[in-house]
């Protein structure tokens, strides 16, 4: 399996995370990915490919012009204003009044153009944020060239932003990328499968009204969870696109027994819906010592997910989401990726 990987991952890298009413070492950085790598080494798995240059063009189609010119210009406006810390929103939300817009002031546009505000942005962000779809775009090609998968080992994660708004530790939206790409490339229906801890309240919002693009999601119960706010079991799609969004929120302590028949049903109304490529938004932090979360999925399991992933039979790119439990984060990806190609092979 190619692995799609770019150090520039390593230009985002905040001091800060506002948790708790503290700030804390981010949850998400970068020694990350080496745990990955170092797994996906250990395993053989070293097909490392530099995705090269980002392509903006489908990026800029994807997403909200004002939104995209923020995130390329907001660490210079911020530090000319002569904040001296990381860009960290406080002045949201503001869009719940209709005719709000984004004003020139910076901090106002920190506020606007953000979801959550544990997640601040630095001078590398930009940069990190492009390499990282690039990474999901070179997947994605190698997969519409005929591949059966490929992973892009993204930093940062993607499956919370929107068209216009960062935040939950994501800038561009990387699986909503790469379901974009497949559909460009030839396959009539797409659907992603967010397999994350966390609702993917970014992909969900961009393809809502979409019927060519399903979206699926296990995750922590919205009641109880971050994004808190989306990912209702009731949520199914609007106008053309109802019936292509499946929401599966589970509870605190929910184990792999729970679980895995959630992404048997998922997986169901994927095959239901006809998808000729698949997205998976591959988040590890249902893992039972994730630090944030609260499922209770072990090592193994995640061989098993993806087992069931793999013997689904879709050509599939994985984009790497979240994933916390930093000394498991390698295992338990790498355990994904193993257990597909067994299923592959079933
Ligand atoms: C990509 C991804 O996994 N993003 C997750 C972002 C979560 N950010 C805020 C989490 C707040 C969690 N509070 C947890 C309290 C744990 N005791
Ligand atoms: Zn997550």
């Amino acid at each position: 399996m190619r692995i799609y990987y770019s150090e520039a991952h390593r230009a985002h890298f905040p001091q800060g995370e506002l948790h708790g009413g503290e700030l804390v070492t981010p949850f998400e950085r970068p020694s990350r990915i080496e745990y990955i790598l170092a797994r996906l080494r250990a395993r053989g798995m070293d097909d490392l490919h530099d995705p090269g240059e980002v392509d903006l063009a489908p990026i800029r189609a994807l997403c909200d012009a004002g939104y995209l010119q923020f995130l390329e210009t907001a660490w210079a406006e911020w530090t000319a204003e002569g904040f001296a810390g990381e860009i960290i929103a406080a002045s949201f939300p503001a869009r719940r009044m209709q005719s709000a817009r984004p004003p020139r002031n910076i901090d106002g546009k920190v506020g606007y153009y953000a979801l959550a505000s544990e997640t601040a942005i630095t001078a590398g962000t930009w940069q990190a944020a492009c390499a990282s779809a690039a990474c999901a775009q070179g997947a994605t090609a190698h997969v519409i060239a005929g591949a059966r998968c490929a992973f892009a080992l993204c930093r940062p994660p993607g499956h919370h932003a929107t068209a216009d708004m960062y935040g939950g530790y994501c800038f561009l939206n990387n699986a909503a990328l790469s379901a974009e790409a497949m559909r460009a490339g030839g396959a009539a229906r797409v659907a992603v499968l967010d397999i994350d801890f966390h609702h993917g309240n970014g992909t969900q919002d961009i393809f809502y009204d979409r019927e060519d693009v399903f979206f699926a999601s296990l995750h922590g119960a919205p009641e109880d969870a971050f994004p808190y706010y989306l990912g209702y079991a009731d949520e199914t799609g609007t106008g053309a696109g109802v019936g292509a969004t499946a929401n599966f929120p589970m509870p605190p302590g929910t184990d792999y027994p729970e679980w895995s028949l959630a992404l048997d049903d998922a997986l169901a109304r994927i095959r239901g819906f006809g998808a000729d490529g698949l997205v998976v938004s591959l988040g590890v932090d249902a893992y039972k010592e994730d630090p944030i979360s609260f499922f209770k999925l072990d090592s193994p399991d995640f061989f098993d997910a993806g087992r069931r992933i793999g013997a689904f039979g879709l050509p599939t790119v994985f984009c790497m989401e979240g994933g916390y439990s930093i000394e498991n984060v390698g295992i338990n990806t790498v355990n994904v990726l193993e257990g597909f190609l067994a299923g592959c092979a079933d």
